[in-house]
């Protein structure tokens, strides 16, 4: 049994196709509390955060908008989930993926505290491995990964807590990577999942294979899932689609892996655009996702290490 902490983040300002601050009523409304209670956990909604106003903020990327508003934001999430951390698992209800720049920063600075190593797995067709200066659509929802991996390039967010070691980084469902970010990757040591290593290998290696570095090292790990990650075929409701994402089967196998390791400490649910679904559908695959995640099985069965 888990205390759930649900944290709304409706960001919107990450990219520029308005909707993703409709995501938290949509999981609200496709009956997030509703699955995690009928596991058997208890559930404690914060409702969704408000940001500061934002102050002026210099750039040297014309292109980057809405920074302001997202540093806001960054210093907001960072207070409310360094907080959650002290009372059970936050759950943060997105919102674009510019969100993580402060959910990671509020898990990395608890995780510090504590002494514990953070980890990440970051579930998505893309790296989010921009900085102010290389992003080329200037959307800040491309940003978060570098910022906590401690790129330089983000001074007018507050320094990152104690940046994540590239080892302790891990992404899935990798299928756009934009000339810099990828240089850059090369440059790091950070485990890039692409979709051929899922189509080669499938799933379960290499999940297993971080998941045994996370709980060797004691570590807390903060999942992070973009709805892309996801084949647009299952998951229409997201902003930047991209085909060939992972089917309905590999998603739940990779919830399915992750409650059975029992070492998920955080999650990011993020990019949902429910002005862009079908009758709900995304809203409640997503909902279905964290069910197996958080310990919904057809079958009981003995348990064993994952
Ligand atoms: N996401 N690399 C592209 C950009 O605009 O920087 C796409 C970013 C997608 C962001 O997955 O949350
Ligand atoms: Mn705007
Ligand atoms: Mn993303
Ligand atoms: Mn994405």
């Amino acid at each position: 049994m888990t205390h759930c902490i649900l944290i709304g983040a409706p960001v919107d300002e990450g990219q520029r196709r308005p909707g993703c601050l409709m995501g938290p009523a949509a999981y609200r409304v496709a009956g997030l509390a509703s699955t995690l209670a009928a596991l058997g956990h208890t559930v404690e909604d914060r409702g969704d955060v408000a940001p500061a106003p934002g102050r002026d903020q210099a750039c040297a990327n014309p292109a980057v908008h809405h920074l302001p508003e997202i540093v806001a934001w960054t210093e907001a999430l960072a207070a409310a989930g360094a907080t959650a951390m002290e009372d059970g698992l936050p759950i943060f209800l997105g919102g674009d993926h510019a969100l993580a720049l402060g959910t990671l920063a509020g898990v990395a600075a608890h995780a510090h505290a504590a002494g514990r190593p953070q980890f990440v797995l970051w579930l998505d067709a893309h790296a989010d491995f921009h900085t102010l200066e290389t992003s080329v659509s200037g959307n800040l929802h491309g940003t978060p990964m570098a910022y906590a991996a401690g790129r330089p390039g983000f001074d007018p967010f507050p320094p990152f807590p104690a940046p994540i070691p590239a080892e302790n980084i891990c992404m899935f469902g990798i299928r756009s990577v934009d000339p810099a970010e990828l240089s850059a990757l090369r440059e790091t040591e950070i485990t890039v999942n692409d979709m051929r290593v899922l189509d080669e290998h499938g799933i379960v290696a290499p999940l297993r294979a971080f998941l045994d570095r996370v709980r060797a090292a004691q570590g807390l790990l903060h999942v992070s899932l973009d709805v892309d990650f996801l084949d647009p075929s299952l998951a229409p409701a997201v902003g930047t689609t991209v085909p060939g994402g992972t089917t309905f089967r590999e998603a739940h196998l990779v919830c399915e892996l992750l409650h059975d390791s029992g070492l998920m400490t955080s999650l990011d649910l993020v990019e949902l655009n429910p002005f862009l679904d079908e009758r709900g559908r995304t809203a409640k695959l997503m909902v279905d996702l964290v069910g197996s995640l958080m310990g919904r099985k057809v079958f009981d069965r003995p348990t064993r290490s994952y």
